[in-house]
């Protein structure tokens, strides 16, 4: 039987081609985080974003993602140029690389995902893959991440994109990258949360 679930699609057109959008991912669980980014990616190019306006910053764990996108929300908007570790007050991401020359995503070295914006962004997409393990962590990681990017959203009124699973199993976190083993592929939110950004990036600017 089909399932009721998912996002109906947007009443209007996603037009991206104008749009500035930022990538923060975690690199914890890193095969789920690299399929969710590269569908992310390619979803945002698919509505149009340029890819010199896709920045991607990475973060050790989702617990840092939301001081990450309200740094980089804060620093596209007052900088042009400055280097990420000055906009990121010492967290330590790297300088203004462009994403092109830059490692492997989810690599571990500071200088893995390097560009920061030098123009304001309209839309921050965080991701982060929780998965849950025998302790309490999971519970208060998923609380703090989620009530996080809510007040960096609402405080500066700049989209933020909730692309953090909470996954209770391998397989679950899995078939929601698209890359599920049990004969389930699932299916890639990173696309969700592309068309997410762009459509909210595009009606924030209406509302405003
Ligand atoms: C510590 C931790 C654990 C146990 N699990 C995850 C996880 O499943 N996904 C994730 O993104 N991060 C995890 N972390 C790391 C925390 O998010 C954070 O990076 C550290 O506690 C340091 O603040």
């Amino acid at each position: 039987m089909s399932s009721i679930k998912g996002p109906a699609p947007s009443p209007t057109k996603l037009d991206g081609s104008s749009l500035r959008v930022a990538i923060v991912h975690s690199r914890w669980n890193k095969e789920v985080i690299d399929a969710l980014v590269t569908g992310t990616i390619a979803k945002l190019k698919e509505h149009g974003v340029k890819e010199h306006n896709i920045i991607v910053q990475s973060v050790p764990g989702s617990y840092e993602l939301p001081l990450a996108c309200s740094k980089v929300i804060s620093g596209s908007r007052v900088q042009a140029g400055a280097t990420a570790t000055d906009l990121l007050g010492g967290l330590s991401f790297g300088t203004n690389t462009p994403r092109s020359s830059t490692p492997a995503l989810g690599s571990s070295s500071s200088t893995a995902v390097a560009s920061m914006p030098s123009q304001p962004v309209d839309a921050v997409i965080a991701i982060g893959v929780l998965i849950k393990g025998s302790t309490m962590h999971f519970e208060y990681i998923c609380e703090s991440v989620s009530h996080g990017l809510m007040r960096v959203t609402i405080d500066t009124g700049v989209p933020v994109i909730f692309g953090v699973l909470t996954a209770l199993t391998d397989e679950q976190a899995l078939e929601r990258a698209g890359i599920g083993r049990g004969g389930n592929k699932g299916h890639n939110h990173g696309e969700d949360w592309a068309s997410a950004a762009v459509e909210m990036a595009s009606s924030s600017r209406r509302w405003t």
